[in-house]
């Protein structure tokens, strides 16, 4: 009786203190210059990041968005488990929001912990629509003074979409912005010709730890802040950090602040001190700093492939700056290219190697919340892709060609990753937490989980739910090309509106073409070359003059059969010739030399070589054979992504000179 009381009366409490809790968003476009040059922003209440929703665990939210762009928009809530019509992914969820629009969601704050919103529409998210969320546990169990959310943000003066396409022009199209050019001058360099001969053999090309070239990061839309200057020395303070860069993972590090870390993913983790955090993008990481006795502190999040850096600096007094992370060490053997992970030396303002947040290191406070029931399904999935094409997928396959990853409701399932790229990827479920899992099978619950080159991860998360949740790389131009995956209860038949609606949308896919094209004009030879591609296709055309008196032309069509295969059918023209038919291959050979083998309509066998090496960060050599004789030797000194000095040598016409265009 006194139980059954007692239990009323904390149902009531509760009761009595759940809100509805409103908010009302406006996503805007306008110019913003923050890095230099006027660029376009996309925005939330005109705020980049857009404004800090806080509720409290039980509150209901409501939250209208009304789009005043001339474009779709969406807004996912990244990590709160939420409806599935609620979960703001276009065609998936619900219909994205047309231009002058409002939705208004509304949903039941489950649990407490650091979250973020996002779009989930197109590429808008790096333009600005994200932000960070709240929720206050009915009972805080930590003890803090002061708390701040900081959203690490990446942010670039291009358009994300020309961002796109020019990594789909050529996936190291950043290298030289990025000074992260791998040359045969550095492996001589460094003595490594061994590890250059390997990864050639190997077929693999540049080496860099992130594909984009950002103009500047931020945290909270600055570069650097100072943090409660009046904060007395002792004062704890919880940092809720949340990682909404659209590809950058961070490392926070700092000048000889330890970290507590207390929630990871939103969750309440039980206290771990770590001096440095590798923040994959989209997770998010509470952490307890205290202020130091004397000088304000940086604590820095730095951008992984050493490109830049956004600061916090906590204290009063003279400012003490964290030191410089190391630079990834991209001659490094097998991929080794984080300083930490590649076990190097390194000179740190600290007398001991920093300790560094490890996944195995997280216990959540409530180690069972989440757990799966009875023995998993295992459900392999390979991390794959690209940087020649630039597509990323999962097992070789795109989202556009796979099938839907079918979920029974009761049951555990088991994602195993097999990182088969020499990248990071994390990766996102939504509707879900879902648990890391360690060796002894236990691990912390998360909602994203950062796989590393060459790694294989194991998840597991109950089968709870009902409709389609979407699983993807949270990395933007990973998801966008094609590593991303729906996960969908099987008791669902679909919804044919929303399928008809993406068909029809204007949004990014993974099978759009992309067109480039490259003009040499030298003196005594010129050649022009179109291509147009999407993940399964290709169309090249070529028209070429030999001292400016013999011409050829050559158009082909490709079919992509793998990462190195194509089949070929084309045709070529000489001057003064028919038109020539082929059928045939094109095949990547180890040491990253084309091949093209075919059969021309004449009969005869001919072969095709082609090959390029990186001389140094702005020498590039290429060679070209035919097996008719021809020959094309060209060393182009690169001034930039798009324009570069040419010599050749080409058979039949000795030297030439001039400049090459890419564009
Ligand atoms: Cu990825």
């Amino acid at each position: 009786m006194r139980h059954a009381l007692l239990l009323s009366l904390l149902i009531f409490s509760t009761v009595a203190r759940a809100a509805v809790v409103e908010y009302h968003l406006a996503i805007t476009e306008r110019s913003l210059a923050l890095a230099g040059a006027p660029a376009t922003a996309m925005l939330v209440n005109d705020a980049y990041p857009g404004p800090v929703l806080r509720f409290r665990q039980g509150d209901t939210a409501r939250i209208s968005v009304t789009n005043h762009t001339d474009k779709d928009t969406s807004v996912h809530w990244h990590g709160l488990l939420v409806p599935p019509g609620q979960d703001g992914v276009p065609y998936l969820s619900y219909l994205p929001i047309r231009p002058g629009e409002t939705f208004v969601y509304e949903f039941p704050l489950k649990h407490a912990g650091t979250y973020w919103y996002h779009s989930h529409t197109d590429l808008q998210e790096q333009s600005g629509v994200h932000g960070g969320i709240v929720v206050q546990p009915l009972r805080e169990t930590v003890s803090y003074d002061r708390e701040a959310v900081l959203v690490l943000q990446d942010w670039t003066n291009e358009t994300p979409r020309q961002v796109l396409a020019n990594l789909k022009k050529d996936g190291d199209y950043y290298a030289l912005k990025k000074h992260s050019v791998t040359s045969i001058a550095g492996y001589l360099q460094r003595g490594a010709m061994g590890t250059w001969l390997e990864n050639r053999w190997n077929r693999m090309g540049g080496m860099d730890v992130a594909d984009v070239g950002y103009d500047a990061f931020f945290i909270n839309g600055r570069r650097s802040w100072h943090l409660f200057p009046e904060a007395r020395p002792g004062e704890r303070i919880r940092l809720r950090f949340i990682n909404a860069g659209a590809s950058t993972y961070f490392l926070l590090h700092s000048a000889g602040l330890p970290f507590e870390v207390i929630g990871a993913d939103g969750l309440a983790v039980e206290p771990v001190q770590v001096d440095e955090v590798l923040h994959a993008v989209a997770e998010t990481y509470d952490i307890v700093v205290t202020v130091p006795p004397v000088g304000a502190l940086e604590l820095r999040a730095s951008a992984q492939d050493g490109s830049g850096h956004a600061s916090v600096f906590i204290g009063s007094g003279e400012r003490r700056a964290a030191p410089d992370m190391p630079r990834p060490d991209l001659y490094a053997a097998h991929g080794q290219h984080d300083a930490h992970a590649g076990g190097h030396a390194h000179h740190h303002a600290m007398h001991h190697t920093p300790r560094r947040l490890d996944y195995r290191s997280l216990r959540n406070v409530d180690d069972q919340a989440y757990a799966g029931q009875g023995p998993p399904r295992e459900v392999l999935l390979r991390l794959t892709g690209d940087m020649e094409t630039y597509n990323w997928t999962f097992n070789n396959v795109p989202l556009s060609r796979a099938d839907k990853i079918l979920v029974k409701r009761g049951e555990t399932v088991r994602f195993r990753f097999v990182n088969e790229t020499m990248m990071h990827h994390p990766l996102h479920l939504h509707g879900h937490f879902f648990r890391v899992l360690n060796d002894d099978g236990g691990g912390p619950f998360k909602h994203t989980v950062d796989v590393g080159p060459m790694q294989t991860v194991s998840i597991e998360f109950l089968a709870n739910e009902e409709k389609d949740w979407f699983f993807h790389c949270h990395n933007l131009y990973h998801a966008k090309t094609g590593m991303a995956r729906v996960i969908r209860y099987d008791d669902y038949a679909g919804n044919r509106e929303f399928d008809t609606a993406r068909q029809r949308s204007s949004d990014i896919k993974d099978d759009d073409f992309y067109a480039a094209g490259e003009l040499k004009a030298l003196d005594d030879f010129a050649r022009l070359s179109l291509w147009t591609a999407n993940n399964r296709y290709r169309f090249e055309g070529e028209l070429e003059s030999r001292d400016y008196e013999q011409e050829r032309g050559e158009a082909n069509a490709l079919y992509r059969l793998d990462r190195w295969t194509q089949l070929l059918a084309g045709v070529e023209k000489e001057e003064d010739e028919s038109a020539e038919g082929r059928l045939g291959l094109r095949y990547v050979l180890p040491l990253l030399i084309e091949t093209e083998v075919f059969v021309t309509t004449d009969g005869e066998i001919e072969a095709e070589f082609e090959t390029e090496l990186q001389l140094a960060t702005r020498l590039q050599l290429h060679a070209e054979y035919e097996t008719t004789e021809r020959y094309h030797v060209g060393l182009e000194y690169r001034l930039d992504e798009h324009l570069s000095l040419e010599g050749a040598y080409t058979s039949d016409v000795d030297v030439s000179l001039g400049v090459k265009l890419r564009f």
